[in-house]
């Protein structure tokens, strides 16, 4: 088409500022069969296809699906709403960019982190930049983008997918992506609509689970010459069982819009430029007695509800230029502002929460510039270079603190201001040619502690005052990697050691107190390792190793919250019509923990055992009609993963030690293409 996208896509990624390269079209060839397991399509980045089914069943929610990916991991704590973990790190430390914007959850109890907001099937294309190795969002230990295709070329008339999809444990999900267009504008709207009911481990344990959520969203779009306008409006709501805590969520609301423009100026070299503004609300409410069964007592003859709400208006432009063959720049700016506010009642039927008003708790802004220069300095050597300058501001506007759920205090940092400048950057060296990439690169991620460790839930510090002035941290790390692939075998192997000063590190020291936050000093290493070996042409058979590590040094301790050593082998077979696969998943016991210590999400409860599961799968396809269907834990095993909460004990379940994995489920998906 014209220009502008042509330069625009050089905003996605720095990767594909290497026109055609020969890797990339390589391992989109090999993408396009995989439904099982993952191949690496660069060292340092993964760039998959939400839309594509991956083993175990398709995801329903952002989390889950990043669970798939060799070195992410997830914190169950129930059907839906886990924390995706990637290499031991969690919360903020992972840059979750939900379509360019940033979604922060309300949940002060962290049900609802960003991936919980996400269908992945609303999506076009997931990317994993490892390492803190760019600087266009916030500052981190890896940066997930969820993005939406703005840039393919417009078939006019009507085009789009929809897609049912049925398991046990009564899982159902129905999802449409539609799109219209004419030759310069266009409409595009898709929708999910998924629920289950609680699931079942392998030895029967019903989990409290259940889950409800619907999404849309709407986008047109004005596509010129040398402009590009994009307005979306994207709605969703939901509910959701908790298997690890005294509550569940009952209202998962979020409304947002977003208004982008992109446009090519008139000057003397290729560029574009990409301005966009959002808003997100989230309007949450979790309580223990809408979606399980209240039992008073002396102590709460009532039962208790909190409606947190947060309001987020962030922004970002960034110009694309190519001043010469072989260069290219981003120069952009971003920033956000954030409010949280809560109204809670624990007599929920005498003073119910909607008869208070809603109370302001802590208010964040966050302004930055950055640079990243991208530059060829020899026919297949590449220098990728960035840095970035963030301005944090945070208030502390509560003006009760609660402790415990017994206790009120009045706060007495009320109105606070603290501010923090943060420098971050990178620098990388690449050799790519078509069957060898090789990089090298050294990046500092400094970041701003979150809602969470400054002002959620009371915590406080080594010192016993408030955890509002814990120092931010940050992250020095060496990233590397190789991948090379001849005819019929590819190998990837990344690696990372790294240190992290003033570590937020949150610990329960004393049972019904508020956790405390200290800053420690941290060391972290590992890799992850994949390949893929065609024997023949029908058959493909592929590996992934994942190994995380991480200590405390100042406790001379283990680093909590590390997923442990992981193994998947799946092979996948075209036998006519027909692509069958199976996946072998096994997991290492862990012995590395920190007790009571973690982020937060959770908190180590001990040392966990090793398992292992099989999954097989059958996908087959009549023109416009696919049909994939499935059998995950194929053995029915009962096993939990080590980063799983501890169970809750809730009237009509078990308590468990740890939240359960599902046993044995079957599912069926069917996708129509138009
Ligand atoms: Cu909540």
């Amino acid at each position: 088409m014209n220009k502008v996208f042509v330069a625009g896509g050089l905003v996605c990624s720095a990767f594909y500022s290497v026109a055609g390269s020969a890797a990339e079209t390589v391992s989109k060839d090999l993408e396009t069969v995989v439904v099982t397991g993952i191949v690496m399509s660069e060292a340092s980045t993964l760039n998959v296809d939400p839309k594509r089914l991956r083993q175990p069943a398709p995801a329903h929610d952002g989390g889950e699906y990043l669970k798939q990916l060799p070195g992410f991991s997830l914190i169950r704590k129930g059907g839906s709403g886990g924390d995706p973990t990637f290499r031991g790190m969690a919360g903020s430390r992972l840059s979750i960019v939900n379509d360019d914007g940033m979604l922060l959850g309300g949940c002060s109890s962290r049900m609802d982190p960003p991936t919980a907001y996400i269908t992945p099937q609303n999506y076009d294309r997931v990317i994993v930049v490892k390492g803190p190795q760019s600087v266009q969002y916030l500052p981190s230990a890896a940066t997930v983008r969820f993005e939406r295709d703005h840039t393919e070329a417009l078939d006019p008339g009507l085009h789009g997918v929809a897609g049912v999809s049925l398991g046990s444990f009564g899982k159902q999900e129905m999802n449409l992506d539609a799109q219209y267009a004419s030759t310069d504008y266009y409409a595009r709207f898709r929708g999910s609509q998924g629920s289950a009911d609680n699931y079942r481990d392998g030895d029967g344990n019903l989990i409290n689970s259940h889950y409800d959520r619907q999404s849309f969203n709407t986008e047109v779009g004005y596509r010129g010459e040398t402009n590009q306008l994009i307005m979306s409006v994207t709605q969703s709501m939901g509910e959701a069982a908790y298997a690890d805590r005294g509550m569940d969520g009952v209202r998962f609301d979020r409304r947002q819009w977003q208004l982008r423009w992109m446009s090519e100026l008139p000057l003397a070299m290729q560029n574009s430029l990409d301005v966009s503004i959002q808003q997100a609300d989230i309007d949450h409410v979790m309580d223990n007695y809408s979606l399980r069964s209240f039992v008073p007592n002396a102590m709460r003859p009532e039962p208790a509800a909190m409606n947190p709400t947060r309001e987020t208006t962030s922004a970002r432009a960034v110009l694309s230029l190519e001043p010469s063959q072989g260069m290219a720049w981003r120069i952009g700016v971003d920033g956000s502002e954030n409010q949280h506010a809560n109204r809670m009642s624990m007599k929920q039927y005498s003073m119910p929460y909607e008869s208070k008003p809603l109370l302001d708790d802590g208010r964040f802004e966050q302004r930055a510039a950055f640079v990243e220069m991208d530059w060829q300095i020899g026919e297949r050597w590449w220098w990728f270079n960035g840095v970035r300058q963030d301005a944090w501001t945070v208030e502390d506007q509560r003006k009760m603190l609660m402790p415990s759920p017994m206790q009120m205090m009045p706060n007495p940092g009320v109105g606070e201001i603290r501010e923090d400048d943060l420098n971050s950057g990178f620098s990388r060296v690449e050799y790519r040619a078509s069957d060898l990439q090789v990089y090298l690169g050294y990046g500092r991620a400094s970041r701003f502690p979150d809602y969470w460790e400054l002002l959620g839930k009371a915590r406080t510090t080594p010192m016993g005052t408030s955890s509002f002035y814990a120092e931010s941290e940050t992250l020095s790390q060496w990233d590397a990697g190789v991948m090379t692939q001849g005819d019929s075998w590819q190998v990837s192997l990344s690696a990372y050691t790294g240190r992290v000063d003033d570590f937020l590190l949150l610990s329960a020291e004393q049972p019904m107190q508020p956790e405390v936050v200290s800053n420690i000093e941290a060391r972290l290493w590992g890799g992850e390792l994949g390949g893929e070996w065609r024997p023949f042409e029908k058959l493909a058979l592929r590996g992934s190793v994942s190994v995380s590590r991480g200590s405390n040094v100042t406790d001379q301790s283990y680093l909590p919250q590390v997923a442990p050593n992981e193994m998947r082998l799946s092979a996948e077979y075209q036998m006519q019509q027909w692509t069958l696969g199976g996946m072998w998943r096994g997991v290492a016991a862990q012995e590395r923990f920190a007790l009571n210590q973690g982020n937060i999400v959770a908190l180590d409860k001990g040392p966990s055992a090793g398992f292992s599961t099989v999954s097989i799968n059958a996908s087959r396809k009549w023109q416009q009609l696919s049909l994939d269907i499935g059998v995950d834990n194929l053995f029915d095993k009962t096993y939990q993963e080590f980063l799983s909460t501890s169970g809750a004990t809730i009237v009509g379940f078990d308590t468990l030690p740890r939240v359960p994995e599902p046993g044995r489920s079957v599912w069926a998906n069917v996708r129509y293409t138009f």
